[in-house]
């Protein structure tokens, strides 16, 4: 009893201490900018805190085919419906392609959706704002998918390889969808003063919005500090909300639009500007599910799944009959053997 009770304590320490040193040494690999990819050791904490985060990443890029979506038979000309069908479309591709890193970390597909559809994973505040003008769909291609890229370009060198290297793609898509947002909104702003006036409107409603993006400020960040370690994060909610801010406004000068803030005024001395104060109260409330379309999201969200579930078995059942047929044509021309093993 007191050596099984020893044995157990010993292997403990033993496991411990093993566990310690490959801890010491993904550390080191973080810290030496290696790649870590699906088949390497990594401690738990690290897995979770990917999942979460690239799960709700997928999340927000399939949310977020819904607010412009209702926009594309809407948009003003042939053109401009090709364009955001094409846009939209990409967004649904970057939810596939984060699904399917987040899949390399042995989660399913179908437990992610669940987690969605369930309420308990999140997804980007954003999307729970309601598009009320052709407007709209221009700021957010230029400001949405604007503070998207600034989150995301330096995710490109994030630690963990396939989530790097999707954002790869995602940045140039994403890169695109700014500049169609841009086009829209400047069209608007060249034109006659009542499409001024909606573009104007527009940006009075997404500016705020579009600075929560970036989530809480840092020392309210729980996950930022060990995002960091990791080399998930490298640049903090504020940093990159400043970024954003620095980039936003010669662009605003440029299109003629006045960006909702009284307090906004360039610091000479920190070289960025600085910027009024952020309604946290309006921000929780929308992550925590009172924001103006949270209800509408879920469940046009949830529908669209249920409605799309024969696609995905018809989908499914074909590429069983394709394998199936390529099996059967790679046996019809295998030699056929006579070699009996028994009677040799
Ligand atoms: N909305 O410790 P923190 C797109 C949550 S898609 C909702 O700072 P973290 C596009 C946070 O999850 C854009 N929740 O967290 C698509 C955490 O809650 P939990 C999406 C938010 O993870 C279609 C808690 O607050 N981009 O661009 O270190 C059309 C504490 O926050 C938000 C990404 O997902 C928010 N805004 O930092 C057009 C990029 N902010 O999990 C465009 C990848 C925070 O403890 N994600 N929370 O329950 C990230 O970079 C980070 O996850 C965040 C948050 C910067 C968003």
């Amino acid at each position: 009893m007191y050596t099984q009770s020893f044995d157990t304590q010993t292997n403990a320490k033993v496991e411990r201490a093993n566990s310690d040193s490959r801890e010491d040494a993904f550390l080191a690999r973080i810290r030496r900018d290696e790649k870590i990819e699906p088949q390497d050791w990594m401690p738990d904490a690290y897995k979770k805190t990917l999942v979460r985060q690239i799960s709700q990443h997928a999340h927000s890029e399939v949310v977020g085919m819904l607010p412009e979506g209702g926009w594309i038979t809407r948009a003003p000309s042939l053109k401009r419906k090709e364009i955001l069908l094409a846009k939209v479309q990409d967004e649904g591709g970057h939810g596939l392609y984060l699904y399917s890193a987040a899949e390399t970390l042995g989660v399913t597909r179908d437990e992610l959706v669940d987690a969605l559809h369930s309420g308990k994973a999140k997804y980007s505040s954003i999307f729970n704002y309601e598009t009320k003008t052709w407007a709209d769909i221009g700021i957010i291609g230029w400001l949405v998918d604007g503070a998207a890229i600034m989150n995301q370009v330096p995710l490109c060198r994030c630690s963990y390889g396939p989530y790097a290297r999707a954002m790869i793609r995602i940045c140039k898509e994403e890169s695109f969808h700014q500049r169609q947002g841009f086009d829209i909104v400047h069209a608007l702003c060249k034109g006659a003063a009542a499409q001024k006036a909606m573009a104007q409107e527009s940006l009075n409603r997404w500016w705020w919005p579009t600075l929560m993006m970036f989530g809480p400020h840092d020392s309210d960040s729980t996950h930022s500090g060990q995002a960091a370690e990791y080399g998930i994060k490298r640049l903090s909610n504020d940093e990159l909300r400043q970024k954003f801010v620095d980039v936003t406004v010669a662009q605003a000068e440029f299109l003629g639009l006045t960006i909702p803030d009284p307090a906004l005024v360039w610091n000479a001395e920190r070289g960025h500007y600085d910027f009024g104060s952020i309604d946290w109260d309006e921000f929780w409330k929308v992550v925590n599910g009172e924001g103006p379309c949270n209800e509408s999201r879920m469940q046009d969200r949830v529908s669209a799944f249920e409605n799309g579930r024969w696609v995905r078995e018809a989908a499914s059942a074909h590429a069983t009959k394709r394998a199936e047929r390529a099996l059967a044509a790679v046996a019809a021309k295998a030699p056929v053997t006579t070699h009996d093993p028994v009677a040799a």
